[in-house]
């Protein structure tokens, strides 16, 4: 199957509790049984071979999406805020609160049909997600939670001094954002803050990752660097996201004053945010701008990646691994791993080598 078909595949997947992926999969199994008992009766080589089970899975599930059910849905929409059991969805002409049932997963960012049930409206269908940033599920880290879907542009917020400047998630985001299709932005908040010791100390942090991310640097309380933000992510769907405390919810209301988005306060202590920001909520701006403010976290586990693919992610050691000894050379225990020697010799960043080798370790 092709990677947009797996991914379809994935997303559909997780949309379903154990029992109806089950059935499915017994379906699906049956279709194949069908298949090779009628390829038994013309045994050219090409029809012998049997098929994944996955690529009939694939099929069911597409079957379904296309199926016309015109009769019961009353609408369709944009999903701009989630709460339990429940959504709220922009259909254009007014916004409809849909119960959600079990068997469907949503997102903020999706587009769904909506139909009749009991006394209000109830979701019957997700659209197929453009893109997505998932991560595991914090109680089943078998399941996929996807945080936004249909997003173009992720702006990793983090800050300087308080919190101080945390480089690791970046590097998590980094690689989730890759694999979901959007864009990344890297909003270095709260600059205001510097003074000419921190400055060095704090923006030093960031050396690994300059020519590799776009990073905008900026303040709510100064207001400076609000403006270029502004344009980068005008007309566009924006996830804000990162740590609490570094300041989301206060760079949506500078770029649109109009929102006033709950602010919360840095604890004293362990200069860490308060969690003020409990849900997610997709702003619907003049201009076609959305921007999508989420709860910060604490850390970013990583969703459907594995050893192999790794690699990918890091965009930057393309430029070494070709000249690897061994074509599938997974740059750590290798000898002649020209990946590893950039690294010692300073061409890449030693930073990002060694979070490179603790995240595969990490998958293996
Ligand atoms: N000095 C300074 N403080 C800022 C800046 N931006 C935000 N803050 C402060 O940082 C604190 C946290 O800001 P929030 O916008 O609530 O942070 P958040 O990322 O939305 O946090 P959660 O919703 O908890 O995830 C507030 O007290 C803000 O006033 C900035 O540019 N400079
Ligand atoms: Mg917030
Ligand atoms: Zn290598």
């Amino acid at each position: 199957m092709q990677k947009e078909q797996t991914q379809y595949l994935n997303t559909r997947l997780a949309q379903l509790d154990d029992n109806e992926r089950k059935k499915l999969f017994k379906r699906a199994a049956l279709l194949r049984k069908i298949e090779q008992s009628r390829n038994r009766r013309r045994p050219d080589e090409e029809s012998m071979r049997s098929r994944p089970l996955d690529e009939f899975v694939f099929k069911l599930l597409k079957d379904e999406d296309q199926e016309p059910r015109m009769g019961e849905c009353a609408g369709q929409g944009l999903v701009t805020w989630l709460g339990p059991k429940t959504c709220r969805v922009d259909a254009g002409h007014s916004v409809v609160e849909c119960h959600l049932s079990k068997r469907v997963s949503v997102a903020i960012g999706d587009t769904v049909d909506y139909s009749p049930s009991g006394e209000g409206f109830a979701v019957c269908r997700v659209k197929p997600r453009l893109t997505v940033l998932s991560r595991p599920d914090v109680g089943n880290g078998n399941l996929e939670r996807v945080i936004a879907a249909n997003i173009d542009v992720v702006v990793v917020v983090v800050s300087v001094v308080a919190p101080p400047l945390h480089p690791k998630i970046i590097d998590r985001y980094m690689i989730a954002i890759q694999r979901g299709g959007a864009k990344m932005i890297l909003a270095v908040n709260k600059c205001d803050l510097l003074d000419e010791f921190t400055k060095i100390s704090e923006l030093d942090k960031l050396a690994p990752y300059r020519g590799i991310v776009h990073a905008c640097f900026c303040s709510t309380a100064d207001g400076s660097g609000i403006g270029d933000l502004e344009n980068l992510l005008a007309g566009q769907t924006c996830a804000f996201v990162g740590h609490s405390g570094v300041g989301k919810s206060s760079l949506i209301n500078a770029i649109a004053p109009s929102l006033n988005q709950l602010v919360g306060e840095v604890s004293a202590g362990y200069g860490r945010g308060t969690h003020t920001t409990t849900s997610s909520t997709l702003h619907k701006l003049p201009g076609g701008t959305r921007l999508i403010d989420t709860p910060g976290v604490r850390s970013f586990g990583l969703w459907d990646i594995d050893a192999a693919t790794l690699p990918w992610y890091f965009p930057e050691f393309e430029e070494f691994s070709s000249e690897c000894k061994f074509r599938n050379c997974t740059h750590s225990h290798e000898p002649s791993c020209a990946v590893k020697s950039a690294s010692l010799k300073g061409s890449l960043s030693h930073h990002r080598y060694e979070t490179y080798l603790r995240i595969l370790t990490s998958l293996e």
